[in-house]
């Protein structure tokens, strides 16, 4: 068999879908449609609610999940996107409300450049919505470009924001 490779994904919705209702369930459905033939769930973190950042005004659903798959990172990219299209993601969306997003924020491979796709996520060390989930499921891994274990992002993350209010 080919080589597996480990990746943390981040799940974000804040928009509710027609048939996969709010965004709690919306990404339920889509750790079920994670899932694949090729694709393990390993782990899950737990939903959170979380406000938005950025120019959209409602509340997200964030989580993580861990997936073990033979894909490397760009066919595994266009894998997240067919499952985001599933749930009705438009092109374009970028940073808008939006049913689903897919994120890679790690892998075991370290640092990965593509058009496309950087890994790690550029923002992913800013953005309390992921390391929270990431934490629960992923604290031991390390980031190929700081050297820190999500842990210790996560911590020095929170020390900031009790530092600016
Ligand atoms: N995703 C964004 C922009 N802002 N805010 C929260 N709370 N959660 C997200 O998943 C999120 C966001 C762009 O992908
Ligand atoms: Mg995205
Ligand atoms: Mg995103």
């Amino acid at each position: 068999m080919a080589q597996r490779h480990h990746y943390l994904i981040a799940l974000g919705s804040n928009r509710r879908h027609h048939r996969f209702g709010p965004p709690r369930t919306v990404l339920g459905a889509a750790l079920k449609a994670l899932e694949q033939t090729d694709i393990m769930l390993v782990a899950a973190a737990p939903i959170y609610t979380t406000l938005p950042i950025g120019p959209s005004t409602r509340s997200y659903a964030n989580s993580a999940a861990l997936v073990s798959t033979p894909y490397p990172p760009k066919k595994l990219l266009r894998k997240l996107k067919t499952i985001e299209a599933h749930f009705g993601r438009r092109r374009g969306q970028r940073w808008s409300s939006r049913t689903l997003d897919l994120d890679i924020i790690l892998w075991d491979g370290g640092a990965f450049h593509s058009k496309n796709l950087t890994i790690p996520h550029i923002l992913f060390r800013e953005r309390d919505f992921v390391l929270r989930p990431a934490n629960d499921i992923a604290a031991d891994w390390r980031d190929p470009v700081t050297k820190l274990m999500v842990r210790h992002l996560f911590a020095r993350l929170r020390k900031k924001a009790l530092k600016d209010g």
